[in-house]
C-alpha cells in the first residue's frame, strides 16, 4: 500500500518555500485542516443527527441559516482562535469581522482569514456536495489594532487560499502561490493525504457551467456565448456539455479537474453578480490562476478588483484559459457593436 504524504508533512516540507517563515502559516493551515475534519464528521452524518433544517435564525445575506452553516462557522472560529496565528476573520455568516486578539499586540496573530464556512448551503439537505472556502492575508502593520480596511486587500495579495469539498470523498485543495495541491481525507487515519499533486486546469474544456434559469436576465454577450456552446461544431467539441450543481465549490472543483468554464455573470436581479469577492471569488480565482486557468469579472481580472466592503459581490467567469478568453471575445464584440 503506497504511503501517502499527509497534509501536515507536506505543509512542513513546503515551509522552505517561505524563507522568512517561522511556521506561523504552516500552523494556520494546520488549524484550518483540523476544523475541516471536524466539519466533515458532521456533514457526513447530517442526515442522521438533528442538525438539518433551519434553526430559525438568518445570516447577513438574509438567507435562512442552516444549523450546519452555523456549526461550520463556529468550528473554524474556534480552531483559528485556539491556533493563535489568525487575528481577524471575515465570514459569510457575520456582518462584521471577528477580532481574535490577545492582550499585547505583539503576540497577536499576523494573519487574517476570509471564509465561507459552508458554501452551497441550500444543498445541505439534498445530500449534494457542499464546501468550505478560505482566503488568507497577512497584516502589513503589526503595532496597531487590526481594522476592517486591513482585510480589504486585493485578491493578488492573498498569501494562501483553498477549499474543502465534502463530497463522495472529502478533499482539501489549496495554494500558497506555488501551485495547487489536493489532499483526500483518509477516514481510517483521520488525515488529509496528498492525492492530487500539482493540479492543472486543462487549457480547454468541453463543458460550461451556468444557471440557465437566469438566461433572460443575462447581458446579451452571455446569451450569445451560451448559444455558441450549444452550436454543433465537432472541431471545437461543441455542443459542450452543460453541468451546473449550484454549489460553487463543487462546480469549480469539477472545472479544475476536467477543464471547462463556470459563469456567474451580472443579471438584472444581481447587477454586480451574486457571488462574494472576498470569500468565494478571490480564493477560487487564486487557485484557478495558480493551476494555469483564468478568472475575470468580465471587465477585469478578479484578483485585481479593489474590495470596498466585506460582502461585496462580483460577476465571475472562471476556468480553462481558452474558454474564458472566448467569453471575453463575445463581450468585446458586443461592446464594439454599441
Ligand atoms: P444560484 C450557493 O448558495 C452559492 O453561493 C454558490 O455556492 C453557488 O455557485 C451559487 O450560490 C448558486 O446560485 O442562483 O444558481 O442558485
Amino acid at each position: 500500500m503506497m504511503a501517502f504524504k499527509t497534509l501536515g508533512q507536506f505543509i512542513i516540507e513546503k515551509q522552505a518555500d517561505f524563507p522568512y517563515a517561522k511556521g506561523e502559516l504552516s500552523r494556520l493551515l494546520r488549524d484550518i485542516g483540523i476544523a475541516a475534519k471536524i466539519i466533515n464528521r458532521e456533514v457526513n452524518k447530517a442526515g442522521l443527527v438533528d442538525i438539518l433544517g433551519e434553526n430559525g435564525d438568518h445570516n447577513v445575506q438574509g438567507e435562512a441559516q442552516k444549523k450546519l452553516d452555523v456549526y461550520a462557522d463556529e468550528q473554524f472560529i474556534e480552531a483559528l482562535t485556539r491556533g493563535g496565528e489568525c487575528c481577524y476573520i471575515a465570514s459569510e455568516e457575520h456582518e462584521e469581522c471577528i477580532e481574535i486578539s490577545v492582550k499585547n499586540l505583539a503576540s497577536n496573530g499576523k494573519y487574517m482569514v476570509c471564509m465561507d464556512p459552508l458554501d452551497g448551503s441550500a444543498n445541505i439537505d439534498l445530500n449534494v456536495s457542499v464546501g468550505s472556502i478560505f482566503s488568507i492575508y497577512r497584516r502589513k502593520i503589526l503595532d496597531v489594532p487590526v481594522s476592517e480596511e486591513e482585510i480589504l486587500q486585493y485578491g493578488h495579495e492573498q498569501i494562501a487560499a483553498g477549499y474543502v469539498i465534502y463530497g463522495s470523498s472529502t478533499m482539501l485543495v489549496y495554494t500558497t502561490g506555488k501551485g495547487v495541491n489536493g489532499f483526500t481525507l483518509d477516514p481510517s487515519i483521520g488525515e488529509f493525504c496528498l492525492s492530487h499533486p500539482d493540479m492543472k486546469v486543462p487549457v480547454d474544456g468541453k463543458s460550461y457551467s451556468v444557471n440557465e434559469g437566469n438566461y433572460l436576465k443575462f447581458p446579451q454577450y452571455i446569451k450569445d456565448y451560451i448559444k455558441y456552446c450549444q452550436e454543433e461544431d465537432s472541431d471545437t467539441f461543441r455542443p459542450y456539455t452543460s453541468r451546473y450543481i449550484g454549489s460553487m465549490v463543487a462546480d469549480i472543483h469539477r472545472t479544475l479537474i476536467t477543464g471547462g468554464v463556470f459563469l456567474y455573470p451580472e443579471t438584472s436581479s444581481y447587477p454586480n453578480g451574486k457571488l462574494r469577492l472576498l470569500y468565494e471569488c478571490n480564493p477560487m480565482a487564486f487557485i484557478i490562476e495558480q493551476a494555469g486557468g483564468k478568472a475575470v469579472s468580465g471587465t477585469e481580472r478578479v484578483l485585481g478588483i479593489k474590495p470596498l466592503s466585506l460582502h461585496q459581490r462580483t460577476p465571475i467567469v472562471i476556468g480553462s484559459k481558452n474558454m474564458v478568453n472566448k467569453v471575453l471575445s463575445f463581450m468585446d464584440k458586443a461592446q464594439e457593436s454599441i
